[in-house]
């Protein structure tokens, strides 16, 4: 808890103990804990292959920052079969592996177009991954 140590010297202050810091104490928590939560897609790469386990590079535009690439997560994951999905708004791509036997590119493209943003098709080569 190296945040915790950097707030109590701010919360033992009884001079800065007033309704103002402690606003900003929570903020500043409220901040650290939103920013830690963020990969929550990515974790379901680690549930090994099921059978027809594909990895796609998909073109999408419209990403500004982190929050789009979160929705396009959120918006994809939900998907029957889809295993993980990293999304990027720098380079305009998701990696998305899914399981080719529940679902489709075009099913996770109509999801990316209903969450708001372009879907362009695939960008890279698929692989195969038993
Ligand atoms: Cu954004």
């Amino acid at each position: 808890m190296k945040y915790f140590a950097f707030i109590k010297p701010l919360i033992l202050n009884p001079k800065l103990t007033n309704m103002k810091n402690l606003l900003f104490i929570a903020l500043i928590a409220a901040f650290i804990a939103g920013c830690s939560g963020k990969s929550t897609g990515t974790d379901k790469a680690q549930a090994t292959a099921a059978v027809a386990n594909k990895t796609v590079t998909l073109a999408i535009n419209g990403m500004t920052c982190t929050g789009c690439e979160n929705t396009i997560q959120e918006a994809v994951t939900k998907i029957d079969g889809v295993k993980s999905i990293k999304a990027s708004h720098l380079d305009s791509t998701a990696v998305v592996s899914f399981d080719a036997s529940k679902t489709s590119i075009e099913a996770i493209g109509a999801a990316v177009t209903e969450a708001g943003y372009e879907f362009k098709g695939e960008k890279a080569t698929a692989t195969q991954t038993k």
